[in-house]
């Protein structure tokens, strides 16, 4: 397959690169941790390496070195469509370089090749209880497919180490193929007609996402492929890519690392932020019966920082500009439906919020991050039962953990196993013992 070929070029110049920085330069001191660091969840200790994304404190997210708007401005798109193929995206995450229509076509292609999930996926999940989360739906049907892992085919039949990356690549277009399917079954199954999606081949990722939710609007097909592109990567340190990595480094296979990272990005502090967002922002309009005014808005803004609680939606930990993954959503919502009064009050928000957060003068970005708009743009197509967002979430997801996953594997990165120290040695430690 073409991504085999393309990673398997560019291998030995890759190899050669890491192998010759450990060689001559592995003593070298990269970074420092501070006490604080180390009781506060390892924030921005620098500790982890990935060459497929890196968020930049001012621009934003850069997948391959290519910010937001560049990557949706470069990557091929459909015919007729606004947002790019989700499987040109995903060449550039595994590649690092913008495909071709017809390589794009290719990943898509593959994509569709793949699509179908086995009966028995369908059926735990139908046997799950009623009142199921979609995200536990979600990563048990990723763990019931384990049993088709090439990876761990291969790995117990003695394949080497540095081969490793090949079955760890098939692993990942056979799961990426099929979770959009699994997604949107779990909606139907749970708030739908109960049947199986039908993946047509004859289109896109994106389309086929739209059409197997039921959703008629042509334009959530771009919404779809815009949301699956912006939520692929951030990183190495988010939790849900940070545990797909750990859990990798023991050299278990995707399906056991990515449901591990799905149960991390079910978290109130990871995923289901935007879920929040949205509260917030439908809070709003049930408190004024509407939109309010930009004083009425403020007034609310500064009464909920009052009574101590955070505007979801705005700041952001390593960001220091308003998150180009938040323009880019919000830029369609105001292209194709500005009038909807969710998108309104969330067109209010961008311009009250930031100023309210900088007279209050604590929060380091007082900009809108990825989860403000999001929300209400799903909703505005009809996608109203919340707690499936983040299934939507890992869906994009799964594209930058698993390119990361392949590489590093193709790299040989070791067993994850960073070091522990007590309280008491910490104590020593500040007392300059
Ligand atoms: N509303 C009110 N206060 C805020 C705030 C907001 N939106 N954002 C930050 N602050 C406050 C913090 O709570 C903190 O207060 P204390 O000193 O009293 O603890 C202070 O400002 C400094 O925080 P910070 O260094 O600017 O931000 P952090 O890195 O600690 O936290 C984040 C980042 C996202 C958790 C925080 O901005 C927040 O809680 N935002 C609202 C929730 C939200 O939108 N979450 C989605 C995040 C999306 C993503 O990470 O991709």
């Amino acid at each position: 397959m073409i991504l085999h070929n393309k990673i398997d070029a560019q291998l030995p110049s890759w190899r050669s690169r890491v192998t010759t920085l450990l060689k001559e330069h592995g003593d070298k001191v990269a970074g420092e941790i501070t006490i604080s660091q180390i009781y506060g969840g390892m924030r921005s200790a620098k500790v982890l390496v990935t060459d497929i994304s890196f968020v930049d404190p001012e621009e934003g997210i850069r997948f391959r070195g290519h910010t937001l708007p560049v990557v949706l401005e470069k990557l091929p798109k459909p015919k007729g469509a606004e947002m790019p193929y989700v499987g040109g995206l995903y060449y550039l995450l595994m590649i690092g370089e913008f495909p071709t229509e017809e390589q794009a076509l290719e990943v898509e292609a593959e994509w569709a090749k793949q699509s179908a999930v086995p009966d028995h996926v369908f059926k735990v999940l139908r046997d799950m209880p009623k009142d199921t989360h979609p995200m536990a739906l979600f990563s048990q049907a990723i763990l019931t497919l384990q049993g088709e892992s090439e990876f761990a085919k291969r790995y117990a039949e003695g394949m080497s180490k540095m081969a490793l990356w090949r079955p760890a690549l098939d692993d990942a277009m056979y799961l990426t193929s099929k979770l959009g399917v699994i997604a949107a079954f779990i909606y139907r199954l749970k708030y739908g007609d109960k049947g199986e999606p039908y993946y047509d081949h004859d289109a896109d990722y994106g389309a086929n996402f739209a059409r197997m939710m039921g959703i008629k609007d042509k334009k959530y097909e771009d919404m779809a492929r815009l949301y699956f592109i912006l939520h692929s990567d951030h990183e190495s340190g988010n939790v849900s890519a940070h545990t797909m990595h750990l859990v990798g480094s023991s050299l278990s296979d995707i399906f056991y690392a990515f449901s591990a990272a799905i149960n991390g990005l079910a978290g109130p502090l990871h995923g289901l932020a935007n879920q929040n967002c949205l509260a917030f922002v439908m809070g709003v309009r049930d408190e004024f019966n509407g939109v309010p005014t930009k004083k009425q808005l403020t007034e609310y803004a500064w009464n909920t920082l009052n009574s101590g609680r955070v505007i979801p939606g705005y700041g952001h930990a390593v960001l220091r500009v308003p998150d180009p993954r938040y323009t880019a959503q919000f830029e369609f919502g105001k292209k194709h439906f500005k009038d909807d009064e969710l998108f309104q009050i969330v067109t209010l928000m961008d311009e009250v919020i930031p100023a309210v957060l900088k007279e209050q003068g604590k929060a380091k970005n007082p900009w809108p991050n990825v989860d403000s708009v999001s929300g209400a743009l799903q909703y505005h197509y009809g996608i109203k039962h919340v707690d499936f967002y983040t299934v939507l979430f890992g869906v994009g997801r799964a594209l930058g953990v698993t390119a990361n996953y392949v590489w590093a594997r193709a790299l040989g990165q070791p067993l994850e196993r960073p070091k522990s120290l007590t309280t008491a040695m910490l104590e020593d430690i500040a007392a300059g013992k």
